[in-house]
Parts: structure tokens; sequence; C-alpha cells
């Protein structure tokens, strides 16, 4: 998916550094935590309100809370969270770092379609990364005199007559078993322990809450009483910046199920084809192969519609001769895919086509390549820029004497959006993280340069006015080995991408 280029000019931190004033390394794995106390309670065997390792041992194993993520993952995180606060309340001076820090992340509320039918939940993903946590109407709460290292869990209630209709609940002890959060209370709590905790630093996300009536309710009585809260949401992104390898695994899975997708769509492409069975098809095998759902709703663009970059009507027909642009990612327990493949329907490029479409192809290679720690995404976006300048003289879309300024500006225009985002459990991912910041080893972005030229582009020669391209990859930075690209099994080149397209 596309993130515009100007998102990057807004405010936005910068990770902190990678030292805490307490000593030692906050990404350290070795740090002593209190990991190692943790005493794995028994997980009941009934059905919970999400998979577990009894109900669901195909997709679970024991000790972890979520597929392929361990009890021990989301304590580290929440240590780490605890040791980021302490770090940064340091930096503020002395009178900020006494007194008693909470931090408050509240779930998603059940959405509804509408009056009482409900969309497929989804989870917040800060509350997620945190807790594992897959029921709506909850919250976490972590509490401590210097760093808030002490986690309470609050969940909905074991209700017979609720879990009727929607199923069943962890409770209080499934939460506990499942999650290792030790301290687990019923979210009719939240108010009361809130205010038992005496907190004098509160850590809390007040624009936009994610859950606005456990906002209202318990969380809102007491920004009135109190100190005005501190955002969450800078530290916590930082955190999720930088992708464990249990994530790069997950986020490895999700690469490769959507590049199989990417094959069997190609295979199924024909002249004349209606974009909504190619959604289907993608849909289709995105699923099939274990994603949990697409990661949002794909742009499947014919012709000139894809230089309507959020195209997602998806309901025209493509036509013999033309290609079709197909952004589409998958979700794979709580993590996600974002790759863009541009081919012709009919299975073989035209000659204005291929020219376009390597001139991108060059472009992208060359951005990939450029992906290592210390760059930034804003770096590797001016490059873009550059050379696509390059590309579209070369190409005869601008004139051979246009003057570099000009260049530039032409190529913003014929690509209006950034190179590419951070992605993770969001498609968009830690938007609060700064794209000039350099990259770090454990990173994971996007790489997705294109050109649009546009039917009605009198200006641009005739046989390439309504052609689109974007080639989008994701990439892991690595410290060494260079970038680890988990979409390469998507047909890339145009050799490949028209031998994917006869397969069908
Ligand atoms: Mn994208």
């Amino acid at each position: 998916m596309l993130s515009p280029a100007w998102s990057s000019m807004r405010s936005a931190v910068r990770l902190l550094p990678r030292r805490t004033r307490a000593g030692g390394c906050i990404w350290c794995r070795h740090i002593s935590m209190k990991t190692g106390g943790l005493k794995p309670k028994t997980v009941p065997s009934r059905y919970l309100g999400q998979p577990s390792p009894f109900t669901h041992p195909h997709l679970i194993k024991h000790g972890e809370v979520t597929p392929g993520v361990t009890q021990t993952e989301y304590e580290l995180r929440r240590q780490k969270l605890a040791l980021l606060i302490e770090a940064h309340t340091n930096t503020l001076g002395p009178s900020a770092s006494s007194g008693n820090h909470v931090v408050i992340v509240l779930s998603h509320p059940i959405r509804y379609m509408t009056n009482d039918i409900p969309y497929p939940f989804h989870q917040n993903q800060d509350f997620l990364y945190l807790t594992g946590f897959l029921e709506p109407d909850s919250a976490l709460v972590l509490y401590g005199r210097t760093r808030p290292d002490q986690a309470i869990l609050f969940v909905p209630r074991r209700d017979p007559g609720r879990e009727l209709w929607d199923g069943p609940r962890a409770g209080k002890d499934g939460a506990a078993a499942l999650t290792g959060v030790e301290r687990v209370h019923s979210i009719e709590e939240l108010g009361l322990v809130l205010k038992s905790l005496k907190g004098t630093q509160l850590w809390y996300d007040t624009s936009q809450p994610a859950h606005s009536r456990l906002h209202q309710a318990h969380v809102f009585p007491l920004l009135e009483a109190g100190p005005v809260p501190r955002s969450l949401r800078p530290l916590l992104h930082s955190l999720r910046a930088i992708k464990s390898p249990a994530e790069v695994s997950l986020m490895q899975t999700a690469g490769r199920i959507t590049a199989q997708a990417f094959r069997r769509t190609m295979a199924l492409s024909q002249g004349d084809v209606d974009e909504s069975v190619l959604f289907a098809k993608f849909d289709f095998e995105n699923r099939i192969h274990g994603a949990n759902f697409l990661a949002y709703p794909p742009v499947v663009a014919g012709g000139n519609r894809a230089n309507t970059l959020h195209y997602i009507n998806n309901n025209q027909i493509i036509k013999d001769g033309e290609m079709v642009l197909l952004d589409g990612g998958a979700e794979y327990f709580g993590y996600v895919s974002d790759i863009t493949r541009t081919w012709p329907v009919n299975g073989r490029f035209s000659p204005a086509q291929a020219e376009l479409y390597e001139a991108v192809l060059e472009v992208q290679r060359s951005c990939l390549s450029l992906c290592s720690p210390g760059v930034s995404l804003d770096h590797i976006y001016s490059t873009m820029l550059a050379l696509l300048g390059r590309q579209l003289k070369r190409l005869g879309v601008l004139k051979a004497g246009t003057s570099d300024a000009d260049v530039l500006k032409a190529a913003r225009r014929y690509c209006p959006h950034h190179v590419g985002h951070y992605l993770g459990m969001d498609v968009h991912d830690t938007p609060d993280l700064s794209r000039s910041q350099p990259l770090q080893p454990g990173m994971v972005i996007t790489i997705e340069p294109g050109l649009y030229i546009c039917e009605d582009n009198d200006q641009a020669p005739e046989h390439f006015r309504g052609l689109g391209v974007r080639i989008e990859d994701d990439v892991v930075i690595r410290e060494k080995g260079g970038p680890l690209v988990l979409s390469c099994s998507a047909p890339k080149t145009i050799t490949d991408v028209e031998k994917a397209c006869g397969m069908g």
C-alpha cells in the first residue's frame, strides 16, 4: 500500500538512545529481567476466546500466547517498555523521575457493520504487542515506582448468556494462564484499580482513545483529577519498529503466502478479465495458504485505473492488452505483508509496457540495494526520485535538455508517493517514527517505486499514456548479508512474470 510523500514532513520522534542511563543495553537479550521467575500456569483445556495450545495444537505450541510468540517474549516487550520509560524520564530531570508510573493501554471494542451485526474483530496492535490477548473490552496497566514493570491485565468476565452468542471468553483464569500475566482483574474494576495505584505519572494516549467507552468510564475521571499524561505511542512504536527473530519469521510466512497468491493470480489472468475475479482469486489463495485475512482492501487496477493510487473499487473489465496493478497483502497472526506487482493480463508485455516496466524495475533494484543500517527511508526516497528522473529522460517522457530541478519536479509528479514505509503489525506500521531516522537491523520496510502516466497526459509519448507500474517488495534490514527480501518469491522480472502468467 502507498504512503504519501508528505507525511514524512510531520513532526515525528526519533528512536531513543540505545543505552539507558541505568546502564545496559535495552535491546540486549542478556539483561536481567523478571522472566526467569515466570511460572507457566496450566492453560485450561476448555475453549478460550482465542486459540490455545489445548484447543488449537495445530496453530500454537505450549508456552506461546499467539502462534510463534511466547509468554517470555511478551514479558520481555513489557520489560523493555518499562526500561524505555525509565530512561526517557531520567532525561527529563529528577522531578519527573520521582513518583509512580502508570501505563494504560486499552483494547479495541467490537465494531458493528449494522445494528447488532459485528465486523470481524481486530485487536488494537499496541495492546496486542504487549499482551497477545485477542479479546475486545480489555486493558493492560503497567505500574511501578522507578519503572512500570508490574503488569495487570483486565479482561471481560465469563458470562454464559453472552458467551452463548459471542463464543467463549478466557475469563480471569484463562487469561492469566494463556498470557502469563499473573494479576488479572475483570474489566469493570479498571477505574477502581487505577485509582488505588495513585499514579503521579500517567503514560496514556488521550488523542483517539482505542476504546471510547472504557476511556470515558474508567480513564477520563483519572485524567480530570490527575496530572497531564505523557504519550506512550512514540516509545512503544520505537520498540515495535525493531522486529525480533520470531516476528521476522511470522512476516516471512506472510510474505511467502502472498507471493504464492501472486503467482496463482497471474496464472489465472487472461484478456478481458474482471478485476473482481482477480481480487477473489488473490483473497482465496492467501487464505487457503494460512493467512487470517487480507491486511487491507487490495488495489486491483486494470489499465488507466492503475493511475488512481488508492483504487479499490475492483469492479471493471481489464481488456486484452492492458496491464493490471495488484497491491495486496495478508495478515498472518498479527503480522502483515504488502506487495505490489504489475503484469499484462494476456501474459505478454507490449514493447511500451516492457520499456516502462524495466525502467521501474531498475529503480526498484537500486533502491533495494540501499536497504542497509544507517540509511534512512527519506534518503532512499530522494535517490528514487533522482533515478526515476533519469529514467523519464531515457524513456523520452522528459526532453533531454530538462534542468535537474525540473527533472526532480517531474519525478515527483510521475510518482506522487514515497518510496516506502515501515511494515509490521500494521501496513503503515509505527507511523510516529520519522522516515528520516537511520534504518536499524530488525526494521522492516517496503520499497515501492512506481511511474504513473495518465491516459489524458498529452506531454508524454502516446504509447506510454494510460500505463501505470509499481513494484513493491518487503525488506528486513540486516547487519550483515544485505537486505532480506520477504517477497522474493513473487515473480518480478519480465521473464518470470510472463512465465507465471502462462502457468494457467
Ligand atoms: Mn506499501
